[in-house]
């Protein structure tokens, strides 16, 4: 198990069409579980391989039970085969951090995806589940949530957050120049 570094925007691997996994063996489990504990420590409530920089279609979320319990769900080739309604969000993204946008997406999907364990499974899920999946599937297909905006308000958004990272760097300025671009850096 490990942490991974959880790429960021503009990275061109998150452009990237991910392929299906063939068998879902022990590196994919090992996969789902570097996914969990990113995404844990983060912390986030989904995670895409994408955005680990592994092009399989591989995700995992947890949105919590309705006691606030954890939920992990991996997710893999998952596929939505029904979807009803629409419904509005606020969304973040790991890959774009200190930036948030409403996104309209499905309000309920059905899911057909395998499990840990390599068997078919199919699950319905509504509110920030459904909007969720959707989000993490798009990173599969090499979509952040921004590209499901307006082409004015994607501009704003990604303008906005090249402005917070500017700052952010700005912060950094009193340290020496040398550790600027060091992945401990951009990791924090
Ligand atoms: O942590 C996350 N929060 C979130 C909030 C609303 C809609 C989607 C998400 S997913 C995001 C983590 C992430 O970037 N997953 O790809
Ligand atoms: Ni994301």
């Amino acid at each position: 198990m490990a942490i991974r570094e959880v790429l960021t925007w503009p990275d061109p691997r998150l452009l990237e069409v991910a392929s299906d996994v063939p068998l879902v063996d022990d590196a994919v489990r090992a996969l789902i579980d570097d996914l969990f504990e990113t995404m844990y420590d983060a912390p986030g409530v989904g995670l895409a391989a994408t955005q680990i920089g592994v092009p399989w279609r591989v995700v995992v979320l947890d949105t919590r039970d309705d006691d606030g319990e954890k939920a992990p769900l991996a997710l893999v080739n998952g596929r939505i085969v029904a979807r009803e309604g629409t419904i509005l969000w606020r969304e973040g993204c790991l890959s774009l951090p200190g930036i948030t946008a409403e996104v309209e997406r499905s309000a309920h999907i059905t899911v057909e995806y395998l499990d840990r364990d390599g068997q078919p499974q199919r699950l319905e899920a509504e509110g920030l589940k459904a909007v969720c999946i959707q989000h993490e599937l798009d990173h599969l297909d090499g979509q952040l949530y921004v590209d499901r905006l307006g082409r004015l308000e994607r501009k704003a958004t990604l303008l906005e957050y090249e402005e917070v990272q500017a700052e952010g760097a700005a912060e950094g300025d009193a340290e020496p120049v040398v550790e600027v671009d060091t992945p401990e850096r951009s990791a924090s």
